[in-house]
């Protein structure tokens, strides 16, 4: 079998799926939503996803900081968030993954596990960053909130952060898929939950069925796949031998996870969603459609059980020529017809460029392709020999807001690590056809978005260093004065 290289800018990018942040709707725990005005119905019959929460519509949104003193510090390049009100106060807060500095860097290979001269990476293991808002969307840094005992505590490459109330105290709680740097074996995973004291504790030990799992998975998302009313977790595998191209961690109703494995085709994005509305949540993956062995891109419909037999599944529209890498995936209402419509990130070859695909979900298990819409697009005449140009970009996170507050939900989007796309709006028009705003004229306040005029490179240069360097003069300040 083709031996597969996974290109580090994939590995950086997946986490935009399996998201998740702040409200659960789940049957159990109603609304925990203190900030909230809801007192909309929570449908019971629906088994809940992890983007129900990451979407919530009561959470307030805002554009969080790229990179929050001392995050820049304490991880080499992926800063990925997930906004959620983890300690209920009624205020937004947001908590930071990414990947580990090692101390004995060395590239070699073409991606993510020759960075350490092929061997393992080694250095402190960065914990996850937790920031609490307040009123003014102010964050403050709260590592003593986090507490991890494990003799090699921290992350490798946090990859994705999956938030949900897994032991069901109404306190969201958080799973971090680990893909590892250094080696294409994985890494094992982290899982924090909420404590009496107001703490997160990893809890592998005592709340997963197999506490030490190396896993390499690169997409991850969590839902309530078998319809129990617990939140339950699905990850990638992308090694072949396992057998199984899902994990499934099943939650006991308690917290506790039981891995068993679930189906599944080879992929790197996977959100979890009811796609033809009988109440369960489906798989939607997205992979290479470069390479004909892992081209899948498509539904794979649970069987009610929590399995997702590959054999039952519908295809998507691909676009493998121009657009063939897919980052991210994710679901929303997009023309209030009460089904889900589907938005994928996609990247070129060695992500040369980035976009993402809009497709309309028609009921029935059919769907039309909304094709394309471009974010960044390099001359058509360049030609890239290495990841590393100057065109590489990808969204790794999708989000759903109505920003504009004309009664359809609109998108926002991320990037960890790019200020082209970091931010980029797509204000919905109802009919499928969308307003793209870039993040230098797109501001959100209040949760909602106002238009910039837009400015010259030189400007935008310069009011980003001014307001990073301010960001973490603050967050300097905050931490000496014992904050
Ligand atoms: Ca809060
Ligand atoms: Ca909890
Ligand atoms: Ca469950
Ligand atoms: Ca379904």
């Amino acid at each position: 079998m083709k031996k597969l290289t996974i290109p580090l800018t994939l590995l950086i990018s997946i986490s935009l799926i399996g998201t998740a942040s702040a409200l659960t709707f789940s049957n159990s725990s109603n609304n925990n939503n203190s900030s909230s005005k809801s007192t909309q119905s929570t449908k019971v019959d629906v088994a809940v996803a992890g983007i129900s929460i990451e979407n919530d519509p009561n959470l307030e949104f805002f554009k969080p900081p790229q990179k929050p003193y001392p995050t820049g510090k304490l991880y080499w390049f992926g800063y990925k968030w997930q906004m959620a009100d983890f300690n209920k106060d009624g205020y937004s807060d947001v908590l930071y993954i990414g990947v580990m500095n090692p101390n004995n860097v060395e590239w070699t290979g073409e991606d993510t596990s020759g960075l350490c001269g092929g061997g393992k990476c080694k250095g402190k293991k960065p914990l996850p960053s937790l920031y609490l808002g307040d009123a003014n969307n102010k964050l403050t840094y709260s590592p003593e909130l986090l507490i991890d005992n494990r003799e090699d505590s921290g992350m490798s490459l946090g990859y994705r952060a999956l938030v949900a109330d897994y032991n069901k105290d109404d306190i969201l709680d958080f799973y971090i898929a680990d893909t590892a740097v250094g080696t294409h074996n994985g890494f094992r995973d982290s899982y924090f939950l909420s404590q009496p004291n107001g703490t997160w504790l990893e809890s592998s030990e005592t709340h997963l069925s197999h506490s030490n799992f190396e896993v390499f998975d690169h997409g991850g998302a969590t839902g309530d796949i078998d319809n129990d009313g617990d939140m339950d977790v699905v990850i990638t595998e992308l090694k072949w031998k396992t057998g199984t191209a899902l994990w499934c961690l099943i939650n006991d109703g308690t917290g506790y996870l039981n891995k068993r494995k679930c189906g599944g085709i080879f992929s790197f994005a996977l959100e979890l969603a009811d796609m033809d509305g009988d109440g369960d949540l489906d798989v939607l993956l997205g992979a290479h459609e470069f390479e004909k062995s892992t081209d899948f891109t498509g539904i794979v419909w649970n069987d009610g059980r929590g399995n997702f037999n590959k054999h039952n599944k519908t295809r998507l529209p691909q676009h493998k020529k121009k657009w063939g890498a897919v980052p991210e995936v994710s679901v929303a209402d997009l023309d209030n017809d009460g089904d889900l419509d589907i938005v994928y990130s996609r990247a070129g070859k060695l992500y040369v460029g980035t976009a993402i695909q809009i497709i309309e979900n028609l009921g029935k298990k059919k769907f039309k392709d909304h094709g394309i819409f471009p974010l960044v697009e390099a001359p058509d005449d360049y030609i890239a020999t290495h990841e590393g140009n100057e065109w590489n970009d990808f969204i790794e996170d999708i989000r759903f807001r109505d920003l504009d507050k004309d009664g359809d939900i609109d998108l926002y989007l991320s990037s960890s690590m790019s200020r082209k796309t970091d931010g980029v709006v797509l204000l919905n028009h109802g009919d499928f056809t969308f307003e793209i705003l870039h993040p230098y004229v797109a501001k959100i306040v209040d949760g909602i978005i106002v238009t910039k005029a837009p400015v010259s490179e030189e400007q935008k240069a310069e009011e980003q260093s001014l307001e990073d360097e301010l960001a973490a003069l603050e967050a300097e300040l905050a931490a000496e004065s014992g904050q």
